[in-house]
């Protein structure tokens, strides 16, 4: 028998111009002031590791006993852990299609979620789901987001997103919506260029989800699996809110592997014009002729005029996004250096699986740029941590007995003050 491994709640406080303090595992409200125009709610992305993608990789599972790879094992052991914790919203990735519809789906509606779901594209038959609580929010809209594109070469691969506005219910009825992403993308380390090329797909329809009537954006978490390691490029892009790739081989984006030899570096830009998402990840608005003619009268001449012009705009190596955008966790061990793993089998043993939010002005003081008020602000209250690969080997790595996906489930709680 393996034994459990203890994961606690970290408390976070953020007083004002003090550095983000962590606390010990006592309750919240004893320490940080209480709130009374507030919304708490918590979240959860969770890669519950489908079992045909298990059955597909064998070979990463060696290390573990038979029988605690079984669907029939592994899955009351997800919905003991997924009861347990009891998140508001929850974000699953590789939610296999005839398992959400036979079991997923109907033990987390008897257990008071509503569930949307968006699957692949392609053969694979998984994909994301986000659940969230009837008793915290009304659903204003489902978004599905399909990376693959027929009429782009460059996005042939069948990964997806699910992007969802969601309704606080409070007392007074007054906040503003929740804007609640999630995705799996594309694993392939080699193929920095497609992944960021789905994670602009997804930037794109979250502003288009998130935007409101003053041109403000509100609260927004963006949860995944987004097969990049801390401090990647395309991680480094998340947060920062602008990445310059030139020169930047196409197999170093994620940081999954360190090896770029023979490797194409990105093309300026990554992906064509046809795709309709600007170099600032929002969807291009159609761009009307000044002449009084609609595009079919056009002669080609006039055609390829626009496009040169509109391609010269954006012949820069530089991505941006909109919204200052926060991890829930840090990466490493703050007294060790020692880096947290959200994911382990027996090939690696990295973080490739994010909450991020974004944050309060406060949170993010100091930081150059981020004054304006770019998105709605949510305060971190604190997070289930994370382990270390050594913690995880001492109970034969994952998933084993009691763990029982190749993934371990990230956890948030969020404050929202209205
Ligand atoms: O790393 V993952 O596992 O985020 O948990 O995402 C992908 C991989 C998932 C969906 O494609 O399937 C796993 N080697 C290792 N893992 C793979 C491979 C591969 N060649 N292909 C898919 N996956």
């Amino acid at each position: 028998m393996e034994g459990t491994i203890e994961r606690h709640w970290e408390y976070i406080c953020n007083h004002n111009k003090e550095k983000t303090k962590i606390l010990g595992d006592k309750n919240v409200d004893s320490k940080c002031e209480d709130s009374e125009n507030k919304f708490d709610f918590s979240v959860m992305s969770y890669n519950i590791l489908s079992q045909n993608l298990l059955e597909d990789n064998s070979h990463l599972y060696r290390h573990c006993r038979r029988p605690v790879l079984h669907w029939s094992f592994r899955f009351p052991n997800i919905l003991k852990e997924i009861k347990h914790f009891d998140a508001d919203v929850l974000c699953l990735q590789e939610v296999q299609e005839d398992h959400y519809g036979t079991e997923i789906r109907p033990s987390l509606e008897s257990l008071g979620y509503h569930c949307e779901y968006k699957i692949r594209t392609g053969r694979k038959p998984d994909g994301c789901a986000i659940c969230f609580k009837h008793s915290k929010f009304s659903l204003l809209s489902v978004n599905p987001v399909e990376f693959y594109r027929p009429d782009v070469p460059l996005l042939d691969r069948d990964n997806v997103g699910l992007v969802l506005l969601l309704q606080p219910k409070t007392a007074s009825g007054a906040s503003p919506a929740i804007c609640v992403a999630n995705t799996h993308l594309l694993y392939n380390p080699r193929r920095g260029d497609i992944k960021l090329t789905q994670l602009a797909m997804l930037l794109a329809e979250i502003a288009n989800v998130a935007h409101q009537k003053d041109g403000s954006f509100c609260p927004i978490v963006m949860c995944g699996d987004f097969n990049s390691v801390p401090g990647s490029p395309l991680y480094s892009f998340i947060k920062e809110g602008k990445l310059n790739y030139e020169g930047l081989a196409i197999g170093k984006v994620s940081g999954q592997e360190q090896s770029s030899r023979g490797q194409r570096i990105l093309s300026i830009p990554i992906w064509p014009p046809n795709l309709g998402i600007s170099q600032n990840c929002v969807y291009e608005v159609q761009q009307v002729p000044k002449v009084e003619k609609t595009d079919s009268d056009l002669t080609q001449t006039e055609l390829d005029k626009t496009e040169v012009l509109v391609t010269a705009e954006k012949l820069s190596s530089n991505l941006q996004h909109h919204f200052s955008l926060s991890s829930v966790y840090s990466h490493y061990f703050p007294d060790t250096g020692i880096p947290e793993v959200t994911t382990c089998h027996s090939r690696s043993a990295i973080t490739v699986d994010y909450i991020f939010y974004s944050a309060e002005k406060e949170d993010i003081a100091g930081q150059p740029g981020t004054e304006v008020a770019v998105a709605g602000g949510l305060k971190l209250l604190a997070r289930l941590s994370l382990l270390t690969e050594q913690d995880l080997w001492t109970v034969n790595g994952l998933p084993n007995e009691n763990n029982s996906s190749d993934h371990l489930p990230l956890l948030a709680k969020f404050r929202l003050e209205l």
